[in-house]
């Protein structure tokens, strides 16, 4: 087959607009199937009363034409879908895009045969192309209405994401709408402005902030006198507008400060800046729920009725995780006394009769229906062409568990095929015209880079894709996004497998992944051609984003390496650094006090639950490399124990090298197990109830004493929780593997056993080299980018081949100190749940 054209793009809205500058642009041939009769896309077909852009219109633009001021200018902050499609229209014409566009011309299928695409129409054409690409939009196949009897409806029945193209006149008609995502929520005004009567159905409230739409604001148009470096900063933003990512968490600032942040971003109306409000308005249930009731009170404020109030409040699902929508006086039109909310959880939809609608117990006759009820998003138009890849396997059949890509836009199996803002990319979490300008411009970039090195095709690998998956899966899991029924996890589509698609780490994030699969010369892509093949395999992203995001944050503040420092300032900049991280959870007590070390008076930090004791005791040594730290440098975490595990954790402080070098810890280690075991019950603990736990040289003093303990007759020890415990005093592999970049480095742990000193084949030095037998039973954590990886693992192994019952926790994506950063990495929040879940089941039962 020798290809007709370069690439064949499927849809004329944004995307195929822009495919067909930038390929054309690039010297490449294309051809633009459309199935409207008329180019726009999602802004031909929903023509519904009321319907706009939802981001900025300023912003929701094409960025790459430098001088579109002379010849555009847009009315509105949020312009109107008739001013959208001029705009399109426009663009269409200034830049002579048409003659490559087949309007009214749906593609049916696609299937790879040797090295191109053969794609057919319903209009018969039969095309053969190199490339193909799908820029078929998120939101562009209506969901079928699940609703019986629709077909049986004398009245007029509208569609919103397929309205007629002629307008629409409700005066003096009794309407009904179906319906309150976006769409319903857009046209109720407009739609009750006219109607003798409106009856809402709605199955779920949606949460709305109002757009305060208007002439764009001169601030606005001032961001933008130096506009490359506003689409610039578009770009390197979390959702494709120009906007710092705010690092204050929720709880970090007084109420009041609070209540007026939320009442600045309701005055704002942009959505990109409420989801900003605060660092963790999408991670943490209580953030979300905080000002989720800010809207709810607005919404009573605004609504007379109270119970038609608590009606339109949505509750049970977080504030975001659904679209949160932008609206013009939607709650105050059911002030209208011809306007009736009609709630479906309550009075269920029986089905559509003749005359109207059924509901449980009511009847209501209307003359025309309006179905608002959403599109199978995301996915559904590229599942509605038949595409068949290599080796006869279907895209459907592959994706029958839910959309497998690599980076969004590619899928291994499907050679050329380039998905535009595909499920695993930003897409619909972003500004969409920023998202598929990056997109577009990274097609038209692989595709001359094949010719240029003489590859006709482009495949990402299996590992590629897979890698990509999980950080997308992971990136979803650390967000409250998933947890709502919504189209971005296809809730809404019977049937849909439950996946959450868009990639949630932001625009920025994903940004520098492309640029860096570009810059490791398409790593995980497979390229091959009469030039021969090449493929660096690899998985582009192995930390956990929000790993990899404090990561990026300490590098650029580009601190001196701590061994590089006399042992006082290295000390000073922990405190220093401990200072500005979140304080971890309240717990229901906390004391400071003394215990006599080994060889002089020492402190401890007592956290105690806030149920009533007396209860188990964990006895907690921290991390520091024998050198740094002392009994509250682990706070948070120690907060963050207590809560989950509801033990009293007592933070037993020890002698620090090189002041104190080896064995002042341990013997002082041994000191505080002892004193914790004698006052027990004195300390508010069931004193036959005792742990031993400890991060990182605080986790091998922990496992130390655990041996002391057993050989000199006590005190006995129900567990040992050991959290990236040093275990041995020779390198492993992951010495080198993750020696720089991780946090705690390589040289720094070289620093730390030089000071601390220490016979390396002693057991107290080194537990690896003890007698592991008869141990109390172990969980040892270990973090997949860690140079003490592999002795933790290693103690893990000898501890269960010595008979001890012991759980090897490898925590993926995390490195020697991100499970620790409560609040900070959320990602780490499931390791310390299984951490204290050990601690708990090693309590339950009374020590021996
Ligand atoms: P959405 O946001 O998917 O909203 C669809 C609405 O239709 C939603 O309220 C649904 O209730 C409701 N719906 C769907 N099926 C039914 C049935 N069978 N019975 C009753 N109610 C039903 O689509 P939109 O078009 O409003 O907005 C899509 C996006 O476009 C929007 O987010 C913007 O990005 C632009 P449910 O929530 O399922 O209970």
């Amino acid at each position: 087959m020798t290809p007709e054209v370069d690439a064949v793009v499927v849809g004329a809205g944004f995307a195929g607009l822009y495919l067909v500058h930038r390929l054309r642009e690039r010297g490449f041939s294309v051809r633009v199937f459309e199935a409207g009769d008329d180019i726009g896309g999602t802004w031909y077909w929903n023509r519904y009363p009321g319907a706009r852009v939802d981001i900025p219109s300023l912003d929701y633009m094409f960025s790459f034409d430098p001088d579109w001021h002379r010849d555009w200018q847009w009315s509105e902050k949020y312009a109107t879908q008739p001013e959208i499609l001029r705009y399109l229209n426009h663009v269409a014409d200034k830049f002579d895009l048409r003659r490559d566009i087949t309007l009214g011309t749906r593609v049916t299928s696609a299937h790879w045969a040797d090295d191109g695409w053969r794609v057919r129409t319903d209009h018969g054409d039969d095309v053969v192309c190199r490339h193909l690409v799908m820029a078929t939009g998120c939101l562009s196949v209506p969901k079928e209405p699940d609703i019986a009897g629709i077909q049986n409806f004398r009245g007029e029945t509208l569609y919103t994401n397929r309205w007629p193209h002629e307008p629409v006149n409700f005066t003096g008609r009794r309407v009904g709408v179906i319906g309150t995502g976006s769409s319903g929520i857009q046209s109720i005004p407009l739609i009750a402005a006219q109607a003798a009567h409106l009856t809402v159905f709605q199955r779920t409230p949606c949460f709305s902030i109002p757009a305060h739409n208007g002439p764009v604001s001169e601030e606005k148009q001032a961001a933008l006198a130096d506009e490359p470096a506003y689409r610039a900063a578009a770009r390197a933003s979390f959702g494709g507008v120009p906007q710092e990512r705010t690092l204050i968490p929720t709880f970090a600032v007084p109420e009041a400060y609070r209540q007026q942040r939320y009442e600045r971003a309701w005055q704002i109306g942009e959505l990109l800046e409420t989801l900003n409000m605060f660092s963790d308005l999408m991670s943490n249930p209580a953030a979300n729920e905080s000002f989720a009731d800010f809207v709810r009170d607005k919404i009573r404020a605004a609504v007379d009725d109270p119970r038609t109030a608590e009606l339109l409040c949505p509750s049970g699902y977080p504030v975001g995780a659904k679209r949160l929508c932008l609206d013009t006086d939607y709650f105050a039109t059911f002030n209208e006394s011809h306007v009736r909310l009609v709630d479906l959880r309550t009075q269920p939809l029986v089905g559509v009769t003749e005359t109207g609608v059924e509901t449980v117990g009511e009847s209501f006759d209307v003359d025309t229906l309006v179905f608002a009820t959403g599109f199978d998003a995301i996915t559904g138009a590229v599942a509605a062409v038949d595409i068949v890849g290599r080796d006869g396997l279907a895209l459907n059949t592959k994706w029958a568990q839910g959309p497998s890509t690599y980076l969004g836009l590619t899928t291994s199996g499907f050679p050329n095929l380039f998905l535009i803002t595909g499920p695993g990319s930003p897409s619909v979490l972003s500004n969409m015209a920023v998202s598929i300008e990056q997109h577009v411009e990274l097609v038209a970039d692989m595709l001359a880079y094949l010719r240029a090195h003489g590859f006709d095709t482009i495949e990402p690998t299996p590992t590629a894709e897979a890698g990509w998956m999980q950080h997308v899966a992971d990136a979803g899991a650390i967000t409250l996004f998933p947890q709502a029924n919504s189209w971005y996890v296809g809730a809404n589509i019977p049937g849909k497998p439950r996946v959450f698609m868009p990639y949630a780490a932001g625009v920025d994030f994903y940004g520098a992944v492309c640029a860096d699969v570009v810059g490791q010369h398409y790593l995980g892509f497979h390229l091959s051609g009469p030039a021969g093949s090449q493929c660096h395999d690899g998985v582009v992203r192995r930390l956990q984003p929000d790993v990899q995001m404090v990561l990026e944050m300490v590098a650029a503040l580009n601190p001196p390496p701590l061994e590089s420092l006399p042992v006082e300032l290295a000390r000073a900049a922990l405190i220093e650094a401990n200072s500005t991280r979140p304080a971890g959870p309240d717990v229901g007590e906390v004391i400071d006090g003394g215990f006599p070390g080994a060889a002089s008076e020492l402190d401890y930090r007592l956290y105690r639950p806030p149920t009533p004791g007396p209860h188990p005791v964990v006895v907690y040594f921290h991390g520091g490399g024998w050198v740094l730290g002392d009994a509250t440098s682990d706070d948070p975490l120690c907060r963050d124990l207590c809560v989950r595990t509801d033990a009293v954790i007592i933070s037993m402080n020890y002698r620090h090298a090189p002041e104190h070098p080896f064995p002042a810890a341990i013997d002082d280690g041994i000191a505080a197990l002892r004193w914790v075991a004698d006052n027990a019950a004195a300390l508010g603990g069931l004193p036959d109830r005792l742990a031993v736990a400890g991060w990182s040289a605080g986790g091998n003093i922990a496992a130390v004493v655990c041996q002391w303990a057993r050989d000199h007759g006590g005190p006995s020890i129900s567990g040992q929780l050991l959290l990236t415990p040093a275990t041995d005093s020779q390198p492993y592999p992951s010495y080198q593997d993750n020696a720089e970049g991780y946090g705690l480095t390589t040289p720094l742990m070289q620093w730390f056993a030089k000071l601390y000193g220490g016979p390396a084949a002693d057991p107290r030095r080194a537990p690896l080299r003890g007698d592991l037998a008869g141990l109390p039973p172990a969980m040892v954590v270990t973090c997949e980018f860690d140079p003490l990886r592999d002795e933790g693992t290693a103690y893990a192994e000898a501890l269960t081949a010595a008979g001890v019952p012991t759980e090897l926790v490898q925590a993926r994506g995390h490195t020697h100190l991100s499970t620790t950063m409560v609040d900070l990495v959320v990602s780490g929040a499931p390791i310390r749940d299984q951490m204290a879940e050990a601690l708990r089941r090693f309590l339950t039962s009374p020590r021996a």
